[in-house]
């Protein structure tokens, strides 16, 4: 078919289809939550004019991909993210994945080393082990990678709060194993914009956040060459809600910013960029997630060009990729084998660099040995037995997928170039602008799940009657803590006091005046084994910590509903109550320990908000003692606690009981998150009213918690 002749072939073609369908054609296309309207015929005419046709991989734009051979050359990384417990628990983990096929070490930390606490914190006790490894020394981190050569295997970590510790302890656990700064390989996620945005796994405020940034890029840059300076990411924005079009434009956007924080600290561009990498997601579009990372190439060169490069390679974008963890469902789990393979093969022919591929039971717990290995086997299978490697950029040409590479990537733009109207992503950030647009999405996607609109198998169709239990991981967290504290007192014991004392007060200056690298400075630290907490304190003391507001999005989730019975007679239930003894439902939506993952809790406080309870936002970060002053002086009925970072046998109890003891055992306390089903009768008899796993329908919360405070339904 010619150009020319389409218009008509076309309009046969639309003919044909109404007889077929009976109605309209225009009512097949599909508008998602990107505001693409997906036509269900694409053609030749749709490539006309398309303005990022015809380029090759290896060659700027890098549309098609960052190298020229790609997968025929070499394979993407199989790089699994993991860590939990102790080091020793997580270094047996990697080393029985590499031996299984796992090319790459990807490091997962717990929340209390995130956000630079050491394990015997007492705001951490919840903490320790459980959603990532415990790391309080340079001791933690050699026994990390006993046995796993660091001058040959690359290692990610994902540290953006505590980054400056943890990656001073990596660089001394490597010279300690006889491999220099300059033979590391690897990545340090090292991106706080977007926790700011999302991940909330920040410790000082976004200033300070920016300069140990650009820190790391510099000392990166003149003293580990082979190592990525940054992961900018844009997974935790889509697990957060984003939508395509918003984590790709954030991310570049966050992107931009960071280059620009590296140029005043007076860095050359070249010296850098080739060393900047990039993370996202890999949600269920699948041919719309294949053309984002083409869109994020095509762009990123765009952006880079701007700051007027000498080497190709500093316009070059490299990323992981890592499946969607939100797409995947407690329900009928063995599903998410299947959606996790297919969000792997979207990742492989956008050209991903290296990938995560979660484990089916990721939306429960961690990893077990099995699903481990379901996992990783995802990938081998994909490299060794596809054939998908064997050709570069199997999609390009593809009618659907060049357009909607065009059409992301437009879309994209105009949302950089408004955050950039804005005076940037810092400023953008600041205001709160990406963090709204993320949660209005969130909600918007909550109510299509749960209107049925948006279809998931085995949650909202096709559920199984009955669900079969299936063999998750448990921490013992005192466990873990106990033996971590053994060793934090082993090390304090035996270091020289007065050197950790002196290259804790050199931090200190270098973080206070401005002159000098706070990595560098951190690694004299490390040395004289200063520990994770100490480091991330004398930080602290220069630059503060930084608390977020809770903001709440309204009239998101009521407005996808209004006019459903079912919502509206919830509504009336809600406006009922404000005229009887006790007053209008107040119920606290409470974030326990160092778990700053708000999604959910977010969604649940704007849509009870909408069906008419008083609703106060709790901030991140809470102990129990605090989110019970909070419950008591704001005078609430509920508090619902949102848990996704496995806290909740150790929080939630202790919640219940400070209450009792202030008196107030009529507040109704419940919960939702990650909770396996194992756990549902243990927080029952530690007094937890109602607890909502993975997949609950908002509405039906809401209900079951009225039903409480109204007394229909007994604790
Ligand atoms: C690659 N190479 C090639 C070819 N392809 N050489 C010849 N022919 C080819 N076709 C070379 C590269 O130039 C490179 O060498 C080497 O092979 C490795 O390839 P790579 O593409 O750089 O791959 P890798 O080392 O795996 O690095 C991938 C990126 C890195 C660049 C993306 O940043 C990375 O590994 N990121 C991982 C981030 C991560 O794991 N994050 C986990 C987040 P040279 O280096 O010599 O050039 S987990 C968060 C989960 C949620 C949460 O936050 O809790």
């Amino acid at each position: 078919m010619t150009g020319r002749e389409e218009p008509k072939r076309l309009d046969d073609w639309r003919k044909l289809a109404e007889r077929e369908i009976k109605r309209d054609a225009d009512t097949l296309t599909w508008e998602t939550p990107e505001g693409i309207n997906v036509k269900p015929l694409y053609t030749e005419a749709d490539l006309q004019g398309l303005p990022h046709l015809g380029s090759l991989p290896g060659l700027a734009p890098f549309t098609r991909g960052p190298r020229a051979t790609m997968y025929a050359g070499r394979p993407w990384t199989i790089r699994q993210y993991a860590g939990f417990s102790t080091a020793e628990e997580s270094n047996a983990f990697y080393r029985r994945g590499l031996a299984a096929g796992q090319q790459g070490v990807s490091v997962a930390f717990d929340l209390a080393t995130h956000r630079g606490y050491d394990s015997d914190h007492p705001r951490v006790e919840g903490d320790v082990g459980k959603a990532g490894v415990a790391i309080d020394s340079v001791e933690d981190m050699k026994i990390l990678f006993d046995g796993i050569p660091l001058g040959e295997v690359s290692v990610s970590m994902t540290m953006n709060g505590a980054v400056i510790p943890v990656l001073a302890a990596f660089i001394v656990a490597g010279e300690e194993q006889g491999v220099s700064g300059a033979e590391l390989s690897g990545t340090i996620q090292n991106d706080v914009l977007k926790e700011f945005m999302v991940r909330n796994t920040y410790i000082y405020p976004p200033e300070p956040s920016m300069r140990i940034v650009a820190d790391i890029i510099a000392y990166t840059a003149s003293e580990m060459p082979r190592f990525n300076s940054i992961s900018i990411s844009g997974y935790h924005m889509q697990e957060a809600g984003a939508t395509l079009v918003q984590e790709l434009a954030f991310t570049l956007a966050d992107g931009r910013e960071y280059v620009r924080a590296a140029l005043k600290r007076g860095l050359d561009v070249d010296a850098f960029a080739g060393r900047l990498s990039f993370f996202f997601a890999i949600g269920m579009n699948f041919f719309m997630e294949a053309a984002k990372l083409r869109a994020a190439r095509l762009l990123w060169s765009r952006i880079m060009e701007e700051f007027a490069p000498k080497k190709a390679s500093s316009l070059m974008l490299r990323t992981h990729c890592q499946t969607s963890g939100v797409s995947l469902a407690e329900q009928d789990p063995y599903n998410n084998i299947v959606r996790t393979a297919y969000e792997a093969l979207a990742a492989v022919l956008g050209g991903t660099q290296s990938l995560h591929t979660n484990s089916f039971d990721e939306a429960i717990a961690l990893p077990t040995d099995f699903s481990a290995r379901i996992a990783r086997n995802t990938q081998l299978i994909l490299q060794h037995e596809t054939g998908v490697t064997k050709t570069v950029d199997p999609l390009a040409g593809s009618y659907y997928v060049e357009s909607l590479t065009a059409e992301l990537a437009e879309k994209a733009w105009a949302l950089i170039e408004d955050v950039e109207g804005r005076g940037g992503m810092t400023a953008a950030v600041a205001s709160g602008y990406p963090k709204r647009l993320i949660e209005e999405a969130a909600t918007r996607r909550q109510a299509a799940v749960d209107r049925g609109d948006a279809v998931i198998v085995g949650v909202n169709r096709h559920r199984l009657e009955e669900e079969a239990p299936i063999d998750t991981l448990e921490i013992d967290n005192t466990a873990v803590r106990e033996s971590q504290i053994a060793r934090l007192e082993r090390v304090r014991r035996q270091r020289d006091p007065e050197r950790v004392a002196q290259t804790l007060a050199r931090l200190g200056e270098v973080a206070r005046t401005g002159e000098g690298n706070l990595l560098e400075a951190a690694v004299e630290a490390a040395r004289a084994r200063a520990t994770v907490g100490e480091i991330s304190d004398t930080l602290r003391e220069a630059f503060g910590d930084h608390a977020a507001k809770a903001d709440v999005v309204r009239d998101v989730y009521g407005v996808a509903y209004a006019g459903e019975p079912e919502y509206e007679t919830l509504k009336a239930r809600v406006a009922g109550l404000k005229t009887r003894p006790q007053g209008t439902p107040r119920i606290l939506v409470a974030k326990l320990g160092q778990d700053g993952h708000d999604r959910g809790a977010h969604v649940i406080a704007s849509a009870f908000g909408d069906l008419g309870f008083d609703v106060v936002a709790g901030p991140l970060f809470q102990t129990p003692d605090e989110a019970v002053d909070l419950a008591l002086a704001e005078k609430v009925h509920v508090v619902g606690v949102s848990s996704l970072a496995a806290g909740h046998k150790t929080l939630l109890p202790q919640l219940v009981e400070r209450l009792k003891a202030r008196g107030a055992d009529d507040v109704i306390v419940v919960c939702g998150g990650v909770i396996p089903r194992r756990d549902y009768d243990f927080l029952r008899a530690a007094g937890i009213a109602a607890v909502f796993g993975p997949g609950t329908n908002v509405l039906d919360a809401a209900q079951t918690v009225l039903d409480l405070v109204e007394g229909r339904r007994r604790n």
